[in-house]
């Protein structure tokens, strides 16, 4: 009898020991809007960035592209899948050329599958569509809706609820199985309605009448270092939403739109950090905090304003990485590059939670990184852009070097630009009118034509390594 209560003590303890996971992702948020990223910025998000401080923050955080203008939905099935861009599930348009068609493949085991079939209970909250719904239908329990109002029952507030509630029904049933939760939230996509008391202190409003344009104010958000009123070339896809249709921004680059398009993105942020804060309450009262990975991530970034870009349909740093925090158990404070893609998460959650990853799997497990064996989990990083004309924007990074070309409008926009991004990590451009010759695009420069070679050479095997179908130029 004694032996058989000692067997099941173990028991119970080693499936209490299965950690929580609390998965958050915003919608559309550059690194750099939060503190934690630029110490400038002046968005309060107090729950974020005490996050930050009793975690790990990557400053190595992409999503890898996108073939669509919605880079949401790559993005967040990439993230479901653990596949690479050019791999994971797509609809075909009809008359989608043929030789575009992805191969046809085993259909991809998904995060919820994996953690419904682990014995975890799984939850999600979450705007709707631009994802991966074969994805999103398997959680357990699904409260989507797209919620980008300024109330609470239409903005965050609402997100930040479900889970709240989900909790308490947990609390109230005694649940003993560990939980995965992916929380996610609605904004600070656009349309950017904050709260009116968030708004205020931003000096923003909201608004979508093109006739009365908001007016300066001193509390807005100063202009992204990188400002610039246009982009020195066409970007490649015309009529692109982002960028020209946006309700409150459309057209508009000057300094009193942009500004007040940071407040409203800001006012949302902010409002999104108190739906957080709200929910690590829950779980500290219900004594599941410290057995509990939070992640805290977007799925990309967003220019506002920077390069004279508006959207999320770029490759600079500010829209091709993404803000990555992870916290929990075992997890020493600190800052690491880390070099992982959004991807990554699927194969990490596996890990930590002692599940092996499916084979239809492509992401890296950053364990390593969290437990800080290592400092990163590769060398090369690789972007593409292919949701306008084709091929695109392609990018590849290795340690301070960034490597970025356009190939678009059929072939009437050609551009390669160089960063290094340790001496220019804002990548200006000769148009933003720095005097110091380090703070420039380098592709012209004699003085860097081996690294650009290099950077090329890269490039076209990144590409081809992950079946890129689109060639450049000059890669033909
Ligand atoms: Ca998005």
């Amino acid at each position: 009898m004694k032996i058989l209560l000692f067997l099941l003590t173990l028991t119970s303890l080693a499936f209490a020991k299965k950690p929580n996971f609390l998965f958050i992702i915003v919608d559309d948020q550059s690194p750099f809007d939060l503190k934690i990223y630029d110490p400038k910025s002046p968005l309060v998000s107090p729950n974020i960035n005490s996050l930050a401080k009793g975690g790990l923050v990557f400053d190595g955080s992409y999503h890898m592209g996108s073939w669509s203008g919605a880079v949401c939905t790559c993005s967040r099935t990439m993230i479901m899948t653990g596949q690479s861009v050019w791999r994971i599930p797509r609809k075909l348009k009809k008359n989608a050329k043929k030789r575009n068609a992805a191969p046809v493949q085993p259909r991809p085991k998904t995060l919820p599958e994996i953690f419904n079939q682990a014995g975890y209970q799984t939850m999600r909250t979450c705007k709707r569509g631009n994802s991966y719904s074969l994805a999103n239908g398997k959680f357990q329990v699904v409260k989507d809706a797209t919620k980008r109002g300024e109330t609470d029952e239409t903005g965050s507030h609402w997100h930040g609820q479900q889970v709240m509630d989900y909790l308490g029904d947990r609390e109230a049933r005694k649940t003993e199985e560990p939980f995965l939760i992916y929380f996610g939230f609605s904004h600070p996509h656009d349309e950017r309605n904050g709260k009116p008391e968030l708004l205020a202190k931003y000096g923003a409003k909201n608004h979508r009448d093109r006739n009365s344009l908001p007016a300066l104010h001193p509390k807005q958000p100063e202009l992204p270092v990188n400002y610039l009123k246009v982009h020195p070339f066409p970007h490649g896809h015309p009529g692109l939403r982002d960028e020209v249709k946006v309700p409150g921004v459309w057209e508009n680059r000057d300094e009193a739109t942009i500004r007040n398009e940071l407040g409203r993105e800001y006012a949302c942020s902010e409002n999104i950090d108190i739906q957080i804060g709200r929910v690590l309450k829950k779980l500290e009262a219900m004594g599941e905090l410290d057995n509990t990975y939070i992640i805290y991530t977007s799925d990309h970034g967003m220019a506002i304003g920077r390069h004279g870009l508006q959207g999320k349909q770029n490759l600079y740093e500010h829209t091709w990485r993404v803000p990555y925090i992870v916290k929990g158990p075992g997890i020493k404070a600190g800052r690491v590059q880390g070099n992982i893609y959004l991807m990554d998460t699927l194969a990490t959650l596996c890990d930590l939670a002692g599940i092996k990853a499916p084979a239809t799997n492509e992401g890296i497990s950053f364990k390593p990184v969290l437990t800080r064996e290592k400092q990163s989990v590769r060398d090369v990083m690789f972007g593409a852009y292919a949701g306008g004309t084709k091929p695109g924007m392609r990018s590849v990074r290795k340690g301070d070097w960034k490597l970025v070309k356009f190939d678009v409008l059929d072939g009437t926009v050609r551009e390669t630009q160089l960063f290094n991004l340790k001496d220019n990590p804002h990548e200006f451009l000769a148009e933003h009118g720095k005097n110091d010759p380090k703070l420039k695009d380098l592709a012209g420069d004699p003085a860097h034509a081996k690294k650009l070679a290099e950077m090329e050479a890269l490039l076209k095997s990144e590409m081809e390594r992950l079946n890129d179908p689109y060639p450049l130029w000059d890669q033909k």
